[in-house]
């Protein structure tokens, strides 16, 4: 297996080096929402060290060069909108070479706004419409229990997105099926468009009702990559349930001036936010 950026590299990193792996994909995605002018920086930021150690901590078992082996882990990012943490992450991994990030969002591109499996290797499912990724992580699990298989379905969602009821749907049917083959993240950030998700639609008590839904559930530090790669490591929560793992986490991590604002939701960075950016985090993009 070849390494990519910045050292990169493909087994299991250690904390510091997915630390750093994070901050990568951080300042990959907000140069993609810079060159885009267009994109979700919050939630890029905010999801970053899950994807580092999804990716770069030995958890997902995939293999880049080959994106259809049929016995990988499925990984569904149901928050689609974040599509620049998830490229740079699969372009890091090596599913497609880094400088193709160059196009986001440009005509005949193959990395749109919100992910698309037709066109570019690593993807899962096509999400963007929120609440529509555990629906689709739940047949997935399914469908292994069926043909009796090992691979295992993670996802990602947002926390906002779960005011989607049909995420709902979908974990009365992953309890009912006992898939503990699938793995709910929720980057609790505590924001979603416009305002923070308690002066929205109030979700607390979260782990309540996951675990009234039939699900086993943890909370974790979503920046600690330690913890995180503990947690992931020791799957299924609970033998015979489906397992959920709520990561608290800031939106706009990493980049000072847009944690905690909703506004940064989908701020863009100008030339020289993109500069401090790149300073408070400590890495170069280079591609
Ligand atoms: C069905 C649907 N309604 C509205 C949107 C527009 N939208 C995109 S992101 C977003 C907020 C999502 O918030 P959250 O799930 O908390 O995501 P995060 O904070 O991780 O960015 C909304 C409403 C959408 N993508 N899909
Ligand atoms: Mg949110």
């Amino acid at each position: 297996m070849t390494k990519s950026l910045n050292g990169v590299g493909m087994d299991q990193d250690s904390p510091g080096k997915l630390k750093q792996e994070a901050n990568w994909i951080r300042l990959s995605a907000m140069t993609m929402t810079h060159n885009a002018q267009l994109g979700h920086t919050g939630g890029d930021l905010s999801s970053a060290d899950i994807l580092a150690v999804l990716y770069f901590g030995g958890v997902l078992r995939v293999d880049p060069s080959q994106p259809n082996w049929p016995q990988r882990d499925r990984f569904v990012l149901s928050k689609g909108h974040c599509s620049g943490a998830f490229y740079s992450a699969l372009a890091a991994r090596g599913f497609f070479p880094p400088a193709q990030l160059k196009t986001h969002m440009e005509p005949l591109s193959m990395l749109n706004g919100h992910p698309d499996r037709n066109k570019l290797p690593g993807v899962e499912a096509n999400t963007g419409p929120l609440g529509h990724g555990l629906p689709i992580a739940v047949g997935a699990a399914l469908a292994a229990r069926m043909r009796k298989e090992s691979w295992r379905v993670f996802v990602l969602t947002g926390d906002g997105e779960l005011q989607e009821g049909s995420n709902w749907e979908a974990a009365m049917t992953a309890q009912h099926y006992g898939l503990d083959n699938l793995t709910v993240i929720v980057d609790r950030n505590r924001i979603q468009q416009g305002d923070f998700t308690e002066n929205t639609i109030r979700m607390e008590p979260l782990a309540a009702r996951w675990s009234a839904f039939g699900f086993a559930v943890d909370e974790v530090d979503g920046h600690d990559s330690a913890g995180l790669l503990d947690r992931f490591s020791h799957l299924p929560i609970q033998p015979g349930k489906p397992s959920c793992i709520i990561a608290n986490t800031v939106k706009g991590k990493g980049f000072s001036l847009a944690e905690n604002q909703p506004a940064w939701h989908h701020g863009v960075p100008d030339d020289e936010q993109l500069a401090a950016a790149a300073v408070e985090l400590g890495v170069e993009v280079g591609w």
